[in-house]
């Protein structure tokens, strides 16, 4: 790192806020998979010292990359080369929820789980949750609009997200704050920040409509017989408004993790040929009864929590699957949109018959999200088999009418795939947006578009 630009950076943020050792875990991925070079990371505090450090990187050419917690699994979050880091951890302070109108302003680098723990007083949370929710950021999750485990129930991030400020490329605070719960008044530039992956601009503050706790819920685990069983649960239970989520596992994946959990009393001996979902439902008060009897028609193999403890281990038996995958190895990981009736089929025309390496299907059925991971022992198989897979699947996803990417975003991973998913005259106006925000190319380069 150039001296004169270190400098630069200590007036700036001071020298507590640089850091140029050790950068191993900024620089490299939660997969393991995409490993950047950078030299340094800066850690600013306010949003004027997020402003000057652009503004001086602008004037420069410096390229850089904003990161919150790490946990993006498309390489978004990591530098390609030796771009300069900034991240938002620092940017954690929580500034108040009005409870009049159930809106949080919070600064962006506040973590998921410190937000919700914070809203415990006022018996509201978030609305949204994901597996990373310990270690991902208030601005991580905006900029890539994450889906998470409640979509089902309470819809997409960007429909909560009422106002932002965000720090252009050239250092410009564009305040697009606001409190109000209507607010009609043109063009809606927030928008373009949210899930556009820090390729526009920095996010540096939020107000988030937040929701209540509800009173009441209920765990459900199923075991059912076929695919077709699982998409007959999802039609009988998807009209019922108390329905939270609706998570799918196949049982090659539960049946390997069982080694994972010696002493714990597990809902099902896994079986590697059975299907599994995990159905939460909450409200201010809900009909457990009529709930099971829906699923009944179907399968009578269902287990409900008694405690909340048995509710959380259910729940982890479905969450640890991203981990557990990653233990096996290096991860192709998809998170492609289809009509929910097609995932099964749509993983057959990649490994007929099952074959090939090991890999497995699971995820938000209810909002047609499926996650397909595959595991490979070395990293240059997976690059060897990637180009021929992601041909096949996204060919197969966009002849479908879906969409290449349900919840992780673009990344470094799926980016010239754009083009196939957008067509054209899309991708070039999103191009023109990048330019006019970013004409010289420092934001993330080479993320997304
Ligand atoms: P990072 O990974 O640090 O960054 C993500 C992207 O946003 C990068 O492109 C980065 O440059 C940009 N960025 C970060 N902060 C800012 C900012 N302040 N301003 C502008 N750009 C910024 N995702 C889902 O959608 N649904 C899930 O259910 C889900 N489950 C997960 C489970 C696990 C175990 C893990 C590891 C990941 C999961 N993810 C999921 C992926 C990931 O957690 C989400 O994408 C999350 O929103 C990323 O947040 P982060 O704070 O880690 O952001
Ligand atoms: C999940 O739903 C996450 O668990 C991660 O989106 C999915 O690792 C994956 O492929
Ligand atoms: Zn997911």
């Amino acid at each position: 790192m150039n001296s004169k630009i270190k400098l630069a950076f200590e007036k700036i943020v001071g020298t507590s806020n640089i850091i140029t050792n050790d950068l191993n875990p900024f620089n490299t991925d939660w997969m393991n998979k995409y490993v950047g070079s950078s030299q340094i990371v800066l850690t600013p505090q306010t949003t004027v010292q997020v402003s000057q450090i652009l503004k001086f990187c602008n004037e420069n050419l410096l390229k850089v990359v904003p990161q919150s917690g790490n946990t993006g699994l498309v390489g978004g979050s990591v530098p390609i080369n030796d771009e300069i880091i900034i991240s938002l951890k620092k940017m954690n302070k929580i500034q108040e929820f009005d409870l009049n109108s159930a809106i949080l302003t919070s600064e962006s680098g506040v973590i998921l789980d410190n937000l919700n723990n914070y809203l415990l007083q006022y018996k509201y949370q978030m609305p949204w949750d994901l597996g990373a929710r310990g270690s991902c950021l208030l601005g991580g999750n905006i900029s890539t609009n994450a889906g998470g485990l409640n979509v089902v129930k309470h819809g997409l991030l960007r429909n909560y997200i009422l106002g932002l400020e965000v720090v252009l490329p050239n250092g410009k605070i564009l305040n697009l704050l606001n409190k109000n719960r209507k607010d009609n008044t043109g063009t809606d530039l927030k928008q373009l920040f949210i899930g556009s992956e820090g390729t526009l601009g920095i996010i540096t503050k939020a107000n988030v409509l937040c929701i209540p706790i509800p009173n009441e819920k209920k765990v459900f685990f199923l075991e059912l017989k076929s695919f077709q069983d699982v998409i007959k649960v999802l039609q009988k239970v998807k009209r019922n408004e108390q329905l939270l989520a609706f998570e799918f596992m196949e049982g090659r994946i539960l049946y390997k993790n069982m080694h994972r959990h010696n002493g714990n009393q597990l809902p099902f001996q896994f079986q590697e040929d059975r299907y599994y979902v995990l159905i939460e439902i909450s409200g201010q008060s809900i009909n457990v009864d009529s709930f099971s009897m829906d699923m009944m028609e179907f399968t009578q193999e269902i287990i409900m929590n008694q405690s909340e403890k048995e509710a959380q281990f259910l729940w982890k038996l479905r969450e640890e699957i991203a981990e557990s995958m990653g233990k096996m190895g290096y991860v192709l990981k998809y998170d492609v949109s289809i009509p929910p009736d097609k995932f099964e089929w749509l993983v057959n025309q990649i490994y007929p018959k099952r074959e090939g390496p090991f890999h497995v299907y699971y995820g938000h059925v209810g909002d047609g999200n499926v996650h397909i991971n595959i595991v490979f022992e070395q990293l240059e198989d997976l690059h060897k088999e990637e180009d021929k897979i992601e041909q096949k699947l996204f060919g197969l996803v966009k002849s479908e009418g879906g969409s290449i990417s349900a919840e992780h975003g673009i990344g470094q991973h799926k980016r010239k795939y754009m083009e196939l998913q957008k067509g054209k005259d899309v991708l070039e106006c999103m191009n023109e947006i990048k330019r006019l925000f970013d004409p010289n190319g420092i934001m993330n380069p080479n993320k997304l578009l």
